[in-house]
């Protein structure tokens, strides 16, 4: 009867998120609306990229686009294209991919305008922060709420056209005085964050979910249109069999970083060597981390000396997500969520994951550090 229950009494995410509101005494439901509309625009994402191989197939695809992944097959004719679509399908496609007849617009573009569209719409951010926009966005006074919303469309888009999974990431923050918020309100240390999270277009489409009690997951049934809950109360095993990093940079990796990747492939206590997973797309590195264990690197360099991951929209939500599903998360000179960042871009170096895997390299800076 357990499972007929479960069937009947679907846990959706904005029941999930109500539920908890519900139980915080202060909540005036801002947070709920502003996760629904997340939500909304994870939904619409997850619908365009999954037309995207469609579009390239039936040659909707922008001429950049076409040249920049290996040729999709082009139908011989326009009439084999009609005999693979319905006219109407073709429609579809061009209408929810193409503004007006344009070329395909860049997925990622396209996903930064829907999330604008959506979180200014919900009435309840007053700043934004976009991978995609080199300036932050202030709201219009009268759609101004009480959130500052940073997030990266569409994280991974390089992998869009070998269907690597990729995905959005978003962390959200309180701004004091939304009548008067400037940028200095959007540079607060990550944990100040209130709710973060990721939505991961892959195989299946999963948005994986904090607002400082917990992490859970939740799978999108298309079918119904909504997101069930799937992996409640995620916990990160202590210690993982797994170390993932892009072993091409390794020439120009500094002391501790070598010395730990090292012990991964040559264990000294005889225990066996760690595996190696490198998606070369966070979302999905991460999610892999998150449920099945072990430490995900982007380290600093000798090219770069920050790393390559950007502090507010990829290192400070995956960093709030691991501390609270019980891992942690380390920049090499400190706790990530520690971090003040001094520009909106700014990128710094992660080592995020199981807590035991992420103190062994927290051990080997502070030698270095001595
Ligand atoms: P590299 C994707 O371009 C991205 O921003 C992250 O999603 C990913 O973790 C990282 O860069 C991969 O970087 O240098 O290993 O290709």
């Amino acid at each position: 009867h357990e499972a007929d229950a479960y069937r009947t009494d679907l846990m959706t995410i904005t029941r999930h998120v109500l539920n908890e509101q519900s139980r915080n005494p202060e909540a005036r439901g801002d947070l709920t609306i502003l996760l629904s509309h997340i939500v909304l625009g994870c939904k619409f994402v997850a619908s365009a990229v999954n037309k995207a191989g469609l579009a390239k197939l039936i040659g909707l695809a922008g001429e950049t686009n076409v040249q920049a992944s290996a040729p999709a097959y082009q139908p011989s004719s326009p009439r084999l294209t009609s005999v693979i679509f319905l006219p109407c399908e073709i429609e579809m496609v061009k209408h929810s991919l193409c503004d007006q007849g344009e070329e395909q617009k860049k997925l990622d573009v396209l996903s930064n305008e829907v999330f604008v569209k959506a979180l200014v719409s919900s009435g309840r951010t007053c700043v934004l922060v976009s991978e995609e926009d080199e300036e932050a966005t202030f709201v219009e006074p009268a759609l101004r709420g009480k959130y500052c919303v940073c997030f990266d469309p569409l994280d991974g888009s390089s992998n869009i056209d070998c269907g690597v999974s990729i995905g959005t990431i978003f962390g959200i923050y309180m701004i004091k005085d939304k009548e008067n918020v400037t940028l200095e309100d959007v540079l607060q240390p990550g944990k100040n964050m209130v709710a973060a999270g990721y939505c991961m277009y892959g195989s299946s489409c999963t948005l994986v979910l904090s607002t400082g009690n917990g992490v859970n997951g939740f799978t999108l049934d298309p079918s119904l249109g909504e997101f069930i809950l799937t992996h409640p109360d995620i916990k990160i095993p202590k210690k993982g069999k797994i170390y993932s990093v892009n072993e091409g940079n390794a020439k120009n990796w500094d002391e501790p970083t070598a010395k730990f990747v090292e012990k991964c492939k040559f264990p000294k206590d005889g225990s066996s060597p760690k595996s190696l997973r490198y998606i070369g797309s966070m979302v999905a590195d991460v999610h892999r981390t998150l449920l099945y264990g072990g430490v995900f690197l982007y380290p600093a360099d000798k090219k770069s000396p920050n790393g390559k991951l950007r502090v507010l929209y990829e290192v400070f939500p995956m960093s709030f997500l691991m501390e609270q599903a019980g891992g942690q998360s380390f920049t090499g000179k400190q706790r990530a969520l520690d971090l003040v960042p001094t520009k909106i871009h700014e990128r710094s170096p992660i080592f995020l994951g199981s807590y035991e895997d992420v103190e062994e390299i927290k051990g080997l800076y502070a030698e270095q550090a001595k």
